[in-house]
């Protein structure tokens, strides 16, 4: 039986990936195979595209050709992780995916919707996430947690963005999660960690129902 699909979005230190590990060691707990991976990167090469990407090289080359370089990494991310997990029954927990592109550098970045679907096209083709969920904090609250977890570290090429930069972004995400509600699920992530966590989890019961498929006998398809 195929595996589920569900990513984390959000702003800058929203805690996707805190939650993103959460999960996934608690489907682990539950019995189920799990991928837990991340965007950009993910794959060898995707990982290589990552740093090219994070450094801001690719900056001066434009908005439409860092665009490019996201859909190459998530073209061999999803052709040499994802879908075999997948296709192994693993439920594949992703940190950031197409809504990434869309929010960045679709809206912020003021790319052609029209461009950002065909690269969803060439790149993930009918994939689509389970469940999506927005993890949603002011932005402000982000970039301080970020800030801390960073310490001396130099800030990347997002993170270096202004504050109206990430306002924009929330908003952005919150117009994305009202207009894909099937798939969609916001969180307001400002809450302590285990009480976000139980949310999330709540949500991935009601919606995909682990307990049944890890009842299920190996092999067994439904
Ligand atoms: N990008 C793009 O433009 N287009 C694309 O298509 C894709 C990506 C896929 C990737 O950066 C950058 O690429 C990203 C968008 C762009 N840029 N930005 N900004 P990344 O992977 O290096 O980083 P990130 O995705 O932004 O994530 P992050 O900064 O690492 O944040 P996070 O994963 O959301 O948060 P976290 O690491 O889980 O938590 C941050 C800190 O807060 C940490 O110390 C936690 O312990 C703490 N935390 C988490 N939750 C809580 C709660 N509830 N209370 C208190 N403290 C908390």
């Amino acid at each position: 039986m195929r595996g589920r699909f569900i990513t984390f979005e959000g702003g800058e230190g929203t805690g996707k990936s805190t939650h993103a590990t959460l999960l996934a060691e608690r489907l682990k707990s539950a019995g189920i195979g799990v991928m837990l991976t991340r965007e950009p990167g993910g794959s060898p090469g995707a990982e290589v595209i990552r740093h090219v990407l994070l450094s801001g090289v690719a900056k001066p080359l434009g908005v439409e050709a860092e665009a490019l370089l996201f859909a190459a990494a998530r073209g061999d991310h999803v052709r040499n992780t994802i879908e075999p997990a997948l296709a192994q029954g693993a439920w594949v927990v992703c940190d950031r995916f197409i809504d990434s592109t869309r929010v960045y550098q679709g809206t912020l970045g003021r790319l052609d919707p029209l461009f950002i679907r065909a690269l969803e096209r060439v790149t993930v083709g009918d994939l689509k996430p389970d469940l999506t969920f927005i993890l949603d904090v002011p932005a402000e609250v982000g970039l301080a947690r970020a800030h801390k977890r960073r310490g001396s570290r130099v800030t990347d090429r997002f993170e270096a963005e202004s504050l109206a930069f990430h306002e924009a972004l929330r908003e952005a995400y919150r117009q994305l999660g009202t207009a894909e509600p099937d798939r969609c699920v916001a969180i307001d992530a400002t809450e302590a960690k285990p009480v976000v966590a139980e949310w999330i989890w709540r949500t991935v019961v009601e919606r995909l129902d682990p307990a049944r498929i890890s009842s299920l006998p190996a092999g067994a398809v439904s």
